[in-house]
């Protein structure tokens, strides 16, 4: 059995949409991040980094359980285990570098561009500005990759796929102000209707949504989810 621990967010969801795209039984565990569960005692044994997703297989490798975090690692654990969305071997180098491309770059200046649009005090332009440039910039990337192609590796859906549908599906929260945020982007607003119309999307926002999460960003949120961001700093002893 698969234990899938999320909460609400982009990287929870590609895994959302990995696990009803392929109908592998699974629990979804909830991990009320607003409320800092995923600092927790038991939590971290599970990912040390206290975020989600994180993942127990009970049936991992040799029959013993396998404990994952990250969402790429766990699309890469998942697409292996089932062999479905990893696509051809010969597309194995670009979809290696393109599951990175999100994962350092487009997943974490979004994420950024979210938190101090939507986290963070206000009048830090300096940073707004850098991290929504950059979100900008990779939309462009993977615009201009996407122009003759209608998956980002080889001819058919791969976990790639699903990890850029997870940041692109929040792209109103990155452009905050925006309702349409993509527009200037035809490319990746004709990935994302294509992605959207597959059966699994509905499925994967309705496991999202299941819970009912804390979603409201207040000063107990902050102190729950960034404690570090209020502690004092240790002095460094030479
Ligand atoms: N690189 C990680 C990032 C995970 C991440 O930042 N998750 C967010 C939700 S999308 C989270 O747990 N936020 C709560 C926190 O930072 O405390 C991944 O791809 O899974």
């Amino acid at each position: 059995m698969i234990h899938f621990y999320y909460g609400p967010g982009p990287n929870p969801a590609k895994i959302a949409l990995f696990l009803t795209e392929t109908g592998i039984p699974f629990e979804a565990i909830p991990v009320d991040t607003y409320r800092g569960a995923q600092h927790g005692a038991t939590f971290r044994t599970i990912n040390p980094n206290g975020k989600v997703p994180a993942l127990v297989d009970t049936e991992g490798p040799q029959g013993s359980p396998a404990i994952l975090f990250d969402s790429t690692a766990i699309l890469l654990y998942l697409a292996e285990k089932t062999g479905q969305f990893l696509g051809d071997a010969q597309d194995l180098p670009q979809l290696l570098s393109w599951l990175m491309f999100i994962a350092t770059g487009l997943g974490p200046f979004s994420g950024q561009a979210v938190h101090f649009q939507h986290a963070a005090p206000e009048g830090l332009d300096y940073a707004v500005n850098r991290y929504r440039r950059e979100a900008e910039r990779h939309y462009q990337v993977l615009n201009d990759h996407l122009e003759d192609r209608s998956f980002i590796v080889g001819d058919r859906y791969t976990i790639v796929d699903i990890s850029a549908w997870g940041w692109l599906d929040r792209a109103t929260r990155v452009m905050k102000g925006d309702d349409r945020p993509l527009e200037q982007w035809p490319n990746l607003v004709r990935f994302m209707e294509m992605i959207n119309a597959r059966p699994a999307v509905e499925q994967a926002h309705a496991i999202m949504n299941r819970h009912a999460f804390k979603t409201v960003m207040d000063e107990d949120a902050r102190h729950a989810m960034y404690p570090t961001s209020f502690s004092t700093v240790p002095k460094r002893t030479v």
